[in-house]
């Protein structure tokens, strides 16, 4: 039987997704995009999920798009199908929290991958590259868009423009990533920190998200303006109430996500 190409396990109100292709590498099929973007549409729809950590194998936590896929492509039918847009936007779309835990190779899509996330962990051992342009291809799920924003200008353009990758400890230095952790821990410390996220309100978490996306998409007045009407209809909320009451009354909260 044809093993699946993500794994999907529960740990309480946190879901772990491993890529997990035959290729050890695992190179972007559009059977593994699909059922990644089937999770995450399930997670969306789960109320008992608050976060996602999505990782690799051993070896890479994915070496970008499939090559052997792309190599027989035309324009006319990379344009028709809207040539692996259509399941990325579902990555792209997912309303919870995401943490990209990467060990190995994150390079092409893989790299863009991690960026869709909301925070990035490397292992020691991750490397993180756009090589498209050895293919003779520019980047296309948003190497060139969100790489600068995450890493600066200068950095993006030595990675795109060379293709070479950059190490664990440059993608810390640079923004790319929040955290480097060794290798053997990185599952667990992943697990850890989207477990310390998961326990807070649900509705606050993705309103959250929303905002600090939109400070991507948006200019700062905009940005300030959409952040203080969620702030104010964050009044609407019965976890706003229990959050302050149980600070008041020093106790945990016990957050209804409503
Ligand atoms: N696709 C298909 N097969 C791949 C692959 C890939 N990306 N990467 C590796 N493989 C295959 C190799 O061909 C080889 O196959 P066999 O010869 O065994 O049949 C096997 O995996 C093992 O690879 P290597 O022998 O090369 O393994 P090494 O450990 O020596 O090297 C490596 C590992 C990761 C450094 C190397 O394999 C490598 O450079 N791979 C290619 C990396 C790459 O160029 N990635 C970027 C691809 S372009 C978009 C969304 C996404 C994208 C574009 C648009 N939209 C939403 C519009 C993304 C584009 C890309 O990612």
């Amino acid at each position: 039987m044809k093993r699946a190409p993500v794994l999907i396990e529960k740990h309480g109100n946190v879901t772990l997704l491993r890529l997990a292709s035959e290729n050890p590498l695992n190179p972007l099929t559009d059977e593994l995009v699909d059922a990644l973007g089937d999770a995450l549409g399930r997670i969306d729809a789960d109320d008992a999920v608050h976060a996602t950590v999505i990782t690799g194998s051993e070896k890479a936590f994915a070496a970008g798009a499939d090559i052997v896929a792309m190599s027989a492509l035309d324009y006319a039918e990379a344009f028709r199908r809207d040539y692996v847009g259509r399941n990325w936007d579902r990555i792209r779309a997912h309303r919870k929290p995401l943490i990209a835990a990467v060990q190995g190779y994150a390079l092409g899509g893989g790299c863009e991958l991690a960026m869709m996330c909301d925070i990035v962990i490397a292992a020691d051992d991750a490397t993180f590259g756009q090589p498209e342009v050895k293919l003779g291809i520019v980047p296309g799920a948003g190497g060139t868009q969100r790489l600068p924003r995450a890493a600066g200008k200068s950095l993006a353009m030595q990675m795109c423009l060379s293709g070479a990758s950059i190490s664990a400890q440059q993608a810390l230095a640079c923004g790319l990533a929040s955290r480097v952790v060794a290798r053997e821990r990185l599952v667990a410390e992943a697990l850890d920190m989207a477990g310390s996220i998961a326990r807070h309100s649900l509705p606050v978490l993705m309103a959250i998200k929303e905002a600090v996306g939109r400070s991507f998409e948006s200019s700062l007045s905009d940005g300030l303006l959409f952040e203080r009407r969620l702030f104010q209809a964050g009044f609407a909320l019965r976890d706003q109430k229990e959050g302050m009451a149980a600070f008041l009354q020093k106790r945990t909260p016990e957050f209804l996500n409503k």
